[in-house]
């Protein structure tokens, strides 16, 4: 799974970018061993179940913090959104390029509107952010509308003629975007007032492309420097539009986990307290420190890995899933206690799981055992959030 980052300049997305993805330094075992330069490693943090076992687990690629469990996620920092992009000015390639890869987008705003059209300084309040967030849907809307309209009208006609379903033509055309089938199916489902596809005009492709864009690949708005006196409005504002709003401020996000990483204070990222630890802190310091525990106190936290979850287990609609091969030590074979957590679409079955662990344990499968009732369940039983499950094969 893929988180894209998007935004233009001055916004903080570097900040938020660097904050989302510094747990990894601590993180030596982490899956992800080559990585392009603007990728990077941000988690997911949802509540572990070796609370509800009172037991001290050793994960191997996720982290456990007092009972919260990080689950890696992949983030990618899109570089090169500028007015046209989708037309390839500036580096509008790269960025629909990195922008297709991606699962959802988080794209990060200034919600303070200290920063203009083309990124530049202004004075706060100046700037409206939700121009920011329409221009972006556009770019991406004009961009997939471009791919789909090419030779529009006879590939319509002709998968009239052969009675073909549109959806395989148009999953041809847009493989490579991560978008699954069935979503290509249900947005055609819900455009059949729109007459004859081939007697679609360049507004109806568009209409579609929007309308796809919203369920493949559903941005978040990443509302930033939410600690500026202008951004509150725009924050109401851009919520009662009904887009999914997060107030974030990066820069505190990015100071807390920097100061936790030195030892200077307590911190788990996503809550909304922290505890200063060392009496050696300078006045200043100090003073930044609770500065931030004002603005938290606030908003309930920063914010930054509020985005994330919301991102990924809200909008991708995912569960998390432990996987273990003894039920009831809930150890892999080396004893490692709970040391897997993953992120499934909702709707994944016991054979998506294995088949997540290795394609060899999908086949061969025979059934799974749900380790808190110690029950056979069947391959294609619907996993539920926080299930603990031994996957049991014939190759094995
Ligand atoms: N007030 C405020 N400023 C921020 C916040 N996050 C980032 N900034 C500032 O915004 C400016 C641009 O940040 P940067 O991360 O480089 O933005 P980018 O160009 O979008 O990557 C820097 O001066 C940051 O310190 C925030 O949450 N609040
Ligand atoms: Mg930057």
């Amino acid at each position: 799974m893929l988180i894209g980052l998007l935004g233009k300049t001055n916004v903080g997305k570097t900040t938020f970018f660097n904050a989302a993805t510094m747990l990894n330094a601590q993180i030596a075992d982490h899956p992800f061993t080559t990585i392009e330069p603007n990728m990077g490693v941000a988690y997911a943090r949802v509540d572990c179940v070796c609370r509800e076992f009172n037991i001290k687990d050793n994960p191997r690629r996720s982290a456990c913090i007092d009972g919260r469990r990080f689950i890696p996620v992949k983030m990618i920092d899109v570089a090169g959104l500028v007015p046209d992009a989708h037309k390839g000015r500036g580096l509008g390639n790269k960025f629909l390029d990195d922008a297709r890869q991606a699962d959802v987008l988080i794209h990060v705003v200034d919600a303070s509107g200290s920063t203009d059209s083309e990124g530049r300084r202004c004075e706060p309040g100046s700037n409206d952010p939700l121009k920011d967030i329409e221009f972006v849907e556009l770019e991406f809307d004009l961009w997939l509308a471009s791919i789909i309209a090419r030779d529009w009208a006879r590939s319509a006609k002709e998968a009239e003629h052969k009675g073909l379903g549109m959806e395989h033509l148009l999953a041809n055309r847009l493989s490579g975007l991560a978008i699954d089938g069935h979503v290509i199916a249900d947005t055609l489902n819900a455009m059949k007032g729109m007459g004859r596809l081939s007697e679609w005009g360049e507004d109806d492709i568009l209409r579609f492309a929007r309308a796809l864009r919203i369920r493949a690949k559903p941005i978040l708005i990443a509302a930033n420097k939410a600690d500026v006196h202008t951004a509150r409005e725009n924050i109401e504002r851009m919520r009662a539009t009904g887009r999914m709003v997060v107030p974030c401020i990066a820069e505190a996000e990015l100071l807390l986990r920097r100061a936790a990483s030195k030892g200077l204070v307590e911190y788990v990222p996503g809550d909304a307290v922290f505890r200063v630890r060392d009496g050696s802190l300078t006045m200043e310091q100090r003073r930044a420190l609770e500065k931030v525990r004002a603005l938290m106190e606030d908003y309930g936290g920063t914010g930054v890995q509020k985005a994330i979850n919301a991102a990924v287990l809200d909008m991708l609609h995912m569960i998390t899933v432990y996987p273990v091969e003894d039920e009831h030590r809930l150890t892999d074979k080396d004893g490692n206690v709970l040391p897997d957590a993953f992120l499934l679409k909702q709707g994944s079955t016991a054979r998506d799981l294995a088949m997540l662990i290795h394609s060899d344990l999908a086949r061969n499968l025979l059934y799974a055992i749900d380790a808190r009732t110690k029950q056979r369940l069947s391959a294609e039983y619907r996993l539920r959030d926080r299930d603990i499950i031994k996957i049991v094969s014939a190759s094995r």
